[in-house]
C-alpha cells in the first residue's frame, strides 16, 4: 500500500494524540495512518524570528510529523490576510467582510511555495498526497511544477461559494484553476460541489460529466461528496470520563431540575451567536413558563483574535449576553451563561450528554462537528433534542434533527420551545434516525472512501 502524505495547515502536537483529545480532523488523518502509517506535514503553529525555518521531525507508532514554523510577515500575509480576511468569509458568504490586499494574496502563495518547498525532500515516489482546506489550495500546481507525479487530492472543510459570490475575488480565476491540478477534489455537500461545477463550467467553459469528470484546460479532475463524520464508537467511554471532571459536576449539581441549553462554537461570525442569542431572548420573551425552568449556556472561546472582524464580533457578543441577562435575569436564575473559554473534549461531551437541547445553528457551516458530537454523546434512552441550522453541511444528513433558519429568530424561538417540550418517543425516534447516519457515515468511512477514490484516479502524468 503506498504512504499517505497528508498536509494541513495545522497539526496535532504528537504528544496530544491520547484517544480522545483531538476533534475533527485530527481524527481522521490518524484514523487514515493508523493500519499504515504516514507523514503529516503542517505548520508547528508558531512564529519564529529566524530568516530560515526549522523543520522540525518528530516519529509517533508509525506517523512521521513534520513541521515548520512562519514568520511574523508570513503569518500576517498568508493566515491572517488572505486566507483568514479573504477566503474564510468569501467560502461564508460574508463578502462584505472581505479585506482583499495583493500582498495577502503574494504571501499566500509564498507560504504554499515554502510548504512545497520543506514537503519536496520527505516525499517518495509511490506516495499518496492528501492536502486539506482553503489555506493550501495552490500546493498541487506548485507540486506538479516541481515535478511530482504521485496521486494529490483535496479536501475542502468549508463551503464552496456560489458563483455569484466567487466573482467577488478578483483571483478567482486562479483558484479555480489552483483546484484544477488536483486529481480529486472533496466536498462536504452536493450543494458545495454544485456550486464549483457552476464556476468551472461558467468561468473557464469546463466540461463535467454526471459522474463529476471534470474536463477542462487539459486537466482532467474528479470531483466528490465526502461528508466527514465522527469517531461514533468512543463516544460512551469519553462522556463517562468527561463527567468525572469538578466543571460537569459542579454544573450538574447547580442545574438542579433546569433544562439545559447547549451551544459549543469557536467565536466565528459563521457560527450565528448573535442571532442564536436574539432567538433565545425572543424565546424568554414569548414563554414566561419557561422563565427559570431553562439555562442556556455557550461556549464560545476566542479565535482568530487578531483579525478584525472577530475583535468586532466578541464585542458585538458581550453586549447580546448582557441584554438577555439584564432583562431577565433574577437573583436565583441567569438565563443565560456566556463562557468565553474552551473546555477539554471529554468535558465538552459530558455538557451535550446533559443537555435537553444543542443549539446549533450556524449561518453558513461546512459540516459542524458539534451538531454530530451532541447527537452521538445522547443517551439512548433519554436523548436531547438537536436544533440545527440549514446553513450547515451537516443538515443535508442529520434532517431528523430539528431544523431551523437561523435568520428566522421567531421561528428558531418556537423551535426551541418545541424541542424543549418535545416528548420522549419523538426525542428516540429522531435521535435513532441521525445515529444510523452518524454511524454509517463516520470518520472512518470519511477517510477510507475518499482515499480509495484518489488511489482509483488515474492521475494524470502529463499534469507534471
Ligand atoms: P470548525 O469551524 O472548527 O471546523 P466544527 O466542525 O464544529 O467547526 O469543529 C470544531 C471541533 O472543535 C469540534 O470537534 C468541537 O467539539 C470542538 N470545539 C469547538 N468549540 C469548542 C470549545 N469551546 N471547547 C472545546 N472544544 C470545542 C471546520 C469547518 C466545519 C467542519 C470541520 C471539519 O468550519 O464546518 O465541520 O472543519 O471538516
Amino acid at each position: 500500500m503506498s504512504r499517505l502524505v497528508i498536509v494541513s495547515n495545522r497539526v496535532a502536537r504528537p504528544e496530544s494524540l491520547s484517544k480522545g483529545a483531538q476533534g475533527g480532523l485530527a481524527v481522521g488523518v490518524l484514523a487514515a495512518m493508523a493500519e499504515a502509517g504516514g507523514l503529516w506535514f503542517g505548520w508547528n503553529g508558531r512564529i519564529e524570528n529566524r530568516p530560515v525555518s526549522e523543520i522540525r521531525q518528530e516519529r509517533r507508532k508509525n506517523i512521521d510529523f513534520v513541521t515548520i514554523g512562519l514568520r511574523q510577515n508570513e503569518y500576517n500575509n498568508f493566515y491572517r490576510g488572505y486566507a483568514n480576511s479573504v477566503l474564510w468569509p468569501l467560502f461564508h458568504q460574508r463578502p462584505d467582510l472581505m479585506n482583499y490586499r495583493h500582498h495577502f494574496r503574494m504571501g499566500y502563495l509564498g507560504v504554499n511555495r515554502k510548504y512545497v518547498d520543506h514537503l519536496l525532500p520527505y516525499l517518495k515516489e509511490d506516495d499518496t498526497i492528501w492536502i486539506h482546506d482553503y489555506q493550501l489550495i495552490p500546493m498541487a500546481r506548485m507540486l506538479r511544477e516541481a515535478g511530482v507525479k504521485s496521486p494529490i487530492g483535496f479536501f475542502l472543510h468549508t463551503p464552496f461559494p456560489p458563483l455569484d459570490l466567487l466573482r467577488a475575488l478578483p483571483d478567482h480565476h486562479d483558484l479555480l484553476l489552483e483546484m484544477l491540478h488536483y486529481d480529486l477534489l472533496g466536498f462536504h455537500t452536493l450543494t458545495d460541489e454544485r456550486g464549483f461545477h457552476e464556476s468551472i463550467r461558467y468561468t473557464l467553459k469546463g466540461d463535467i460529466s454526471p459522474s463529476g469528470l471534470i474536463d477542462c484546460m487539459g486537466h482532467q479532475t474528479q470531483t466528490g461528496v465526502y461528508p466527514i463524520g465522527i469517531e461514533t464508537d468512543e463516544m460512551p467511554q469519553l462522556v463517562k470520563s468527561g463527567q468525572r471532571s469538578q466543571e460537569y459536576r459542579q454544573l450538574k449539581k447547580e442545574l438542579a431540575d433546569r433544562k439545559l441549553l447547549i451551544g459549543v462554537d469557536r467565536l466565528d461570525y459563521s457560527k450565528g451567536i448573535f442571532h442564536r442569542f436574539k432567538a433565545y431572548e425572543q424565546l424568554l420573551k414569548n414563554h414566561n413558563e419557561l422563565h427559570r425552568q431553562i439555562v442556556y449556556m455557550q461556549v464560545a472561546p476566542t479565535s482568530r483574535g487578531d483579525v478584525n472582524a472577530y475583535g468586532q464580533l466578541a464585542q458585538q457578543i458581550d453586549q447580546a449576553a448582557g441584554h438577555v441577562n439584564g432583562t431577565y435575569a433574577d437573583f436565583d436564575w441567569t438565563p443565560l451563561r456566556y463562557l468565553n473559554r474552551g473546555f477539554r473534549r471529554n468535558t465538552v461531551l459530558a455538557l451535550y450528554n446533559l443537555s435537553h437541547v444543542g443549539f446549533v445553528t450556524p449561518l453558513r457551516d461546512g459540516m459542524n462537528l458539534v451538531a454530530k458530537e451532541f447527537v452521538a454523546a445522547q443517551d439512548a434512552d433519554d436523548p436531547g433534542v438537536l436544533v440545527l441550522s440549514k446553513m450547515a453541511g451537516a443538515a443535508a444528513e442529520l434532517d431528523s434533527a430539528v431544523i431551523v433558519n437561523p435568520y428566522d429568530t421567531e421561528a428558531v424561538a418556537q423551535s426551541l420551545a418545541d424541542a424543549i417540550e418535545m416528548p420522549l418517543d419523538e426525542r428516540i425516534d429522531r435521535w435513532k434516525q441521525m445515529m444510523t447516519v452518524l454511524e454509517r457515515n463516520n470518520i472512518h468511512a470519511w477517510q477510507k472512501n475518499f482515499r480509495a477514490d484518489l488511489i482509483a484516479r488515474p492521475h494524470d502524468l502529463s499534469k507534471s
